[in-house]
């Protein structure tokens, strides 16, 4: 059975395939359906430094903070890129980005803007769709701008939203000109500032579908370029009329304003929640895709987006479901993006298509009963950075060089141990090239 046969099997209700599936349909239509909602909302190129409860101390996050302060915040959070594409490709498979061929960003300009994630990969979406959730995406996709790699193609029953790296919050024009909004497989303009839409979309998906089981992934462009507050003008008039990157001189004031308005956002989904009476039923996951650039803060992190030194891969992420997770807990477990599709499985009790093998974990004991993930070692590669994590251990391997760190003394990665340590350099070269010849 390929994947498509699979989803709509499962969607059709004819197979024993998803456990569970006939008698979750009944439980829907006598309005007593007890599986868990699902929110994943994820911001764009957001730093370590640019939440509060991180550390950060020039932009207000009172939202963010308070999933924290209600649930689990990790410190040692990873998206499996450093930059957007690769992240997502990771988080919506559960698996490493390379697998499915995208290790680069998918960009508006050139034949790269041909490409996008094959249609063959599964999605959590998908899984979720055929245990019968209402799936929607709202924001960015980034994994493919034809639309034969549209969001509707893979999983997600509703999307508004763009599908480039970034559209000029108010126009939605993307990087190459092109007018970039849709309405799942079309695009359909609407006015408005980006940031809000999603916020306005999002609530709104969740007030229609509160009898209903729903997986809800949001996002959110915030703080990613063109830096425009609400009020700030236009760049994009689409054509040539555009400024791929902004020009102004008051980039701080605008990108604060931007994650101010997403975390706004962010707490207005949590209250429409909370309103729902569908707070403890409902999974909240906020990370961020990589780390920052320039413009943004990564805190006492080394490097920024597009680098493997920690700040460009070490990010925020908070998981929230009140009964289910503790309050004010932090994990200081290494966990990745791709380990979000499997939790996910498991909260729903999905099951996955045989022959699927994910290379994410499954974090519910982690989350729920303060477990700790079996010893494991995980990899990145982007352009001509490689790294390998395991333990305290950091190998970053640039060409012939790498640098060995232990980030449980050296967080800042400013002492490399690769003189004083070769038998651990050894060992992680091996591990690193076995997974590359495992890919
Ligand atoms: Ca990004």
């Amino acid at each position: 059975m390929n994947r498509r046969e699979f989803v709509k099997c499962v969607v059709g209700g004819a197979a024993a395939f998803v456990s569970g599936c006939g008698s979750a349909a009944a439980n829907r239509d006598a309005g007593k359906d007890d599986r868990p909602n699902i929110v994943l909302i994820m911001a764009d190129d957001l730093g370590y430094g640019d939440v509060g409860c991180y550390g950060g101390t020039w932009i207000r996050t009172p939202n963010i903070d308070a999933l924290a302060a209600g649930g689990m915040r990790f410190t040692d959070y990873h998206s499996n890129g450093a930059v957007c594409s690769p992240t997502r490709a990771a988080l919506l498979t559960g698996r490493y980005q390379q697998r499915c061929g995208i290790e680069e960003v998918v960009f508006a300009k050139g034949p790269s803007r041909e490409t996008g994630m094959p249609l063959s990969e599964m999605t959590f979406a998908e899984v979720l769709q055929g245990k019968g959730y209402v799936t929607g995406i709202f924001g960015k996709w980034h994994l493919g701008y034809n639309v034969e790699f549209n969001p509707a193609k893979q999983g997600f029953d509703e999307f508004r939203g763009y599908v480039s790296g970034n559209v000029d919050y108010h126009s939605h024009f993307d990087g190459a000109g092109i007018e970039d909004w849709w309405k799942d497989s079309e695009k359909v303009p609407e006015q408005g500032y980006v940031t809000d839409l999603i916020t306005k979309h999002a609530i709104d998906f969740i007030e229609r579908h509160k009898d209903k089981p729903f997986c809800l992934y949001l996002p959110h462009e915030a703080p990613h370029y063109p830096y425009q507050g609400r009020k700030d003008p236009v760049e994009r008039l689409g054509g040539d009329k555009i400024n791929v990157r902004t020009k102004r001189q008051d980039i701080p004031r605008a990108y604060k304003e931007m994650v101010e308005a997403m975390d706004e956002g962010i707490g207005r989904v949590v209250e429409t929640v909370k309103r729902l009476g569908l707070e403890r039923k409902t999974f909240i996951f906020f990370c961020s895709d990589n780390g920052a650039t320039k413009d943004g803060s990564n805190g006492p992190l080394n490097g920024f987006k597009a680098s493997l030194w920690e700040g460009g891969h070490r990010v925020p992420a908070v998981a929230y479901w009140p009964g289910k997770i503790k309050a004010a807990t932090t994990c200081n477990q290494t966990v990745l993006g791709m380990d979000v599709f499997p939790t996910m499985a498991s909260i729903t009790s999905s099951e996955l298509p045989a022959g699927l093998k994910l290379d994410g974990v499954d974090l519910s004991g982690v989350l729920f009963e303060s477990e700790s993930l079996p010893e494991r070692t995980v990899f990145w590669r982007y352009r001509k950075q490689k790294a390998v994590r395991k333990g305290p251990w950091k190998l970053l391997v640039q060409g012939s060089d790498a640098k060995l760190f232990n980030l449980d003394a050296d967080l800042g990665e400013e002492k490399d141990l690769a003189g004083d340590k070769p038998e651990i350099v050894t060992m992680l070269r091996g591990e690193l090239a076995a997974w590359e010849r495992g890919l």
